[in-house]
């Protein structure tokens, strides 16, 4: 019998397809834009030049592994959704109350050009605020904004709304945002899932750990302040007090210490300070441990067995978990375990986080560094609201800002300190331009909204943050009515205000191209004949078996925390406060007799932050903005289940339904997603209750760490 000649793959995936899908009904390969650490790699159907069909995750990517969440598997619904922005609108009434009129692309442009230049002439450039954020993780369409305001002068922004104390904790160790192969998680022994809820976050994780509970028995072990999704999947549920992680590493590693499971080898060779660590550790016992995070001693004392006895453990740290005040402490000594275990040695072990430096981006023309002026000054992104009420403090002793220009994100219902945020939009005396796909709480402020198209509408560049992948999204569908990218709209304001810079004129593909090539990826050319291109670092590297990314190789138990997460970056928040080693740091807000609850606002399965909230499948799983409250807490307050609650601290009150929950510790609430404001019967959103103070040492806001009261309300 002769054999076959392979397939070429084209015709093996037709092949496939044929069989799971409808005949005639064409695949297009793309990659998902949103802000999730997964950037999967799709595939789209196609029914016409205008609209899509369902959209699967891409079998042949092998981190994404043919696996997608379901909100976009449905992105039908978001693209093709009636209430998409089409053409863009001025503003006739008061702010906020959502009435517009219809305007053409020039008059509304020639608007923002005028208001601009007006705002600059008063105030000088810096009171004109570009605003954005990771609404599209698209290299071009997200960070070309940057472009514009080098041009031009205008004021910085110091992103701080996500990866702040999660990016500070975990480089304070190892020296560099990298870690081992996340695919090698389908290659331990035990997978311990650390404040990340997986299956509503990054639902991949959970792909590749599972697969390794399947084919080689592995635990999987989640530590988390509820039992949520991902914690009901788990061997070993390690269920903290909010804020405690700090203290619950510290006993493990007592523990490890303790009974001879630290590798001295390995400490001795690899990091910084070992017998200082195990030292001050003597005292963080596991009772210590207990009296501070709530987790039985026994318990402690046997997930410390497992992680010690097993060396192929995968700590998959996430960003929860340090959206407390002492998150980046937290991070570090979570990260620090590995480093006491020698994890790091084998394949399936070590600490990861994020890929974000194995792609060592040029972005010099997307950002036009070239124009670059380090004397602007840089407002903080999550203090918006303090900013737009005038804080000198928060303004940096600067001109005040009368003119926003926003793009990809929705800071009326994201940013923190909601109440500020919304006095600040409704100054008469701001002029606010919204670049968006929907009208948005924030683009109902706007005196001018732009539509956008989406990211199967236009060309970009994408890098995986929980993997290794870099991609190209081709635009493969055209957009409704007026849509306009993000890079058009920067261009054509930038020609309104005198801005110029080579990049105004080029296409994305010229700047994906030209950036590719500085960056050392080849071209987009033979990208897009690759189709995905594995980055990933060779594993002495990943592991850091060359020893890790400070000068001496060494892993730091004593961080240097003026100087992470660069050189000059600026320390922030009480950092001469911080513990030198790792320990627990009691900086969280601590619960008081007025404000008695410890509340944290995780995310939502069906939401990606404010997106997705349009899309009538993901509103109706998620029913109506709640709370979960342990029934013993609920009873105590007289509140019954579905009843309406008011969470009230400092910062204000804000009305949801309460969730009778076993899953959640008493003292603790938990608010899942970012609803829509006009949700809560009195249109203040979560973000209401969560404050803007900079987290040490490098910002952040601390999203998961609020007090609050509960009571029964009615709406
Ligand atoms: N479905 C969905 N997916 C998303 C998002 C979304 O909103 N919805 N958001 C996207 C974005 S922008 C990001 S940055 C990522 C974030 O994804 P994750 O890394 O998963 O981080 P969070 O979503 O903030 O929270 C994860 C978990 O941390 C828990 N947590 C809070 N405080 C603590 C603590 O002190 N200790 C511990 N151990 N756990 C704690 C929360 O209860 C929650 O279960 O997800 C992305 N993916
Ligand atoms: N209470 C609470 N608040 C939080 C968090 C939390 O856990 N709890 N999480 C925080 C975190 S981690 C983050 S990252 C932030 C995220 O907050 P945001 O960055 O505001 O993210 P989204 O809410 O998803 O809003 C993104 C917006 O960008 C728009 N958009 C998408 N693509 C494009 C495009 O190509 N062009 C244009 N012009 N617009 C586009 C979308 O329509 C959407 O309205 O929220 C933070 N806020
Ligand atoms: S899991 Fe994340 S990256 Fe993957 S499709 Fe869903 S939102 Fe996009
Ligand atoms: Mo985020």
């Amino acid at each position: 019998m002769s054999r076959r000649a392979p397939l070429p793959e084209a015709l093996v995936l037709w092949q496939r397809d044929a069989m799971n899908a409808p005949p005639r009904i064409a695949r297009r390969t793309s990659v998902c834009p949103h802000d999730c650490p997964s950037t999967c790699s799709l595939e789209v159907e196609v029914l016409d030049e205008r609209t899509i069909g369902r959209v699967h995750g891409d079998p042949r990517q092998s981190y994404t592994a043919g696996v997608i969440c379901a909100k976009v598997a449905r992105y039908a619904e978001r693209i093709h959704h009636p209430d998409r922005l089409t053409h863009p609108m001025i503003r006739t009434g008061a702010k906020g109350t959502r009435s517009f009129r219809r305007a053409t692309w020039e008059e509304a442009l020639d608007l923002v050009g005028e208001h601009f230049l007006a705002a600059e002439a008063a105030h000088g450039p810096q009171t004109v605020w570009p605003y954005y954020y990771a609404g599209t993780m698209g290299l071009v369409m997200r960070d070309g904004i940057h472009r514009l305001r080098h041009a031009k002068r205008y004021s910085g922004m110091f992103s701080s709304f996500c990866t702040n104390m999660a990016w500070t904790g975990y480089i304070a160790g190892t020296g560099r945002l990298a870690g081992p192969d996340p695919r090698e998680m389908a290659k331990s022994d035990c997978v311990v899932i650390w404040g990340t809820n997986a299956v509503h976050t990054q639902v991949n994780v959970m792909t590749h750990a599972i697969r390794a509970r399947k084919e080689r028995g592995a635990k999987i072990v989640v530590v988390d302040i509820y039992d949520n999704a991902t914690m009901k999947q788990a061997d070993v549920k390690l269920l903290l007090r909010p804020g405690t992680d700090g203290a619950l590493a510290c006993a493990v590693m007592h523990v490890l210490f303790r009974d001879g499971l630290a590798d001295w080898d390995y400490l001795r060779r690899y990091t910084d300070c070992p017998d200082d660590l195990a030292a001050h550790l003597e005292t963080r016992t596991p009772a210590w441990g207990e009296a501070i995070t709530g987790i039985p001693a026994g318990e402690i004392e046997a997930f410390a067995r497992l992680v010690g006895e097993t060396k192929r453990t995968f700590f998959r740290l996430g960003y929860g978990f340090t959206r407390q005040r002492n998150g980046a402490v937290n991070m570090h000594a979570a990260a620090s375990i590995a480093a006491v275990t020698g994890a790091w040695l084998h394949e399936g072990g070590g600490a990861f986080h994020n890929n974000g430096a194995i792609y060592h981006w040029d972005k010099s023309l997307i950002e036009g560094h070239d124009l670059r002026d380090p004397s602007v000054r840089v407002l903080d992104q999550s203090q918006i609201g303090r900013v737009l009420t005038g804080d000198a403090q928060a303004l940096a002793h600067g001109p005040p800002v009368t003119a926003l220009l926003i793009q990809n994100t929705n800071p009326v219902s994201v940013a923190p300190e909601q109440e500020l945020v919304k006095q600040g939009f409704a100054r008469e005396d701001l002029f606010t331009v919204v670049h968006e796909q929907f009208l948005t709480e924030t683009a109902a402020y706007a005196d001018v909204v732009l539509p956008a198209t989406m990211f199967l509408e236009h060309d970009d560049l994408y890098q995986g943050g929980g993997h290794q992948h870099i991609q190209i999204g081709p635009k493969i569908v055209e957009a409704p009515g007026e849509c306009r990218t993000n890079h058009e709209v920067i261009a054509e304001i930038a020609k309104r205000v005198g801005a110029s810079h080579r990049g105004f004129s080029m296409t994305p593909r010229e700047i994906i191209d030209e950036t590719l090539s500085a960056s050392g990826w080849g071209s987009l050319e033979a990208l897009e004949r690759e189709v995905f291109k594995d980055v990933q670092p060779p594993f002495e590297k990943a592991h850091y078996l060359d020893g890790f990314a400070y000068p001496d190789g060494k892993f730091r138990f004593r961080p240097d925390w003026t100087t992470v997460p660069a050189p000059n970056a600026g320390a922030m928040g009480p950092w001469t406060q911080m513990p030198s080693l790792p320990d627990h740091w009691a900086v969280t807000e601590d619960r008081t007799q007025a404000h008695p609850f410890r509340l944290a606002t995780s995310p939502a399965r069906n939401f990606l932050n404010s997106t997705f909230t349009e899309t009538p499948t993901s509103t109706a799983r998620e029913a109506r903005p709640s709370v979960m409250i342990h029934p013993a807490d609920a009873a105590a307050n007289a509140i019954a289940d579905g009843d309406w609650v008011a969470l009230e601290n400092e910062r204000g009150r804000v009305l949801v339904t309460a969730k009778l929950f076993e899953g959640v510790r008493r003292g603790v609430l938990i608010a899942e997603g970012i609803w829509p404001n006009c949700a809560h019967p009195d249109g203040r959103g979560i973000n209401t209750l969560t404050g803007a103070d900079q987290v040490a040492p490098y910002g952040g806001a601390a999203f998961h760490d609020i007090r609050v009261a509960i009571a029964p309300a009615t709406p």
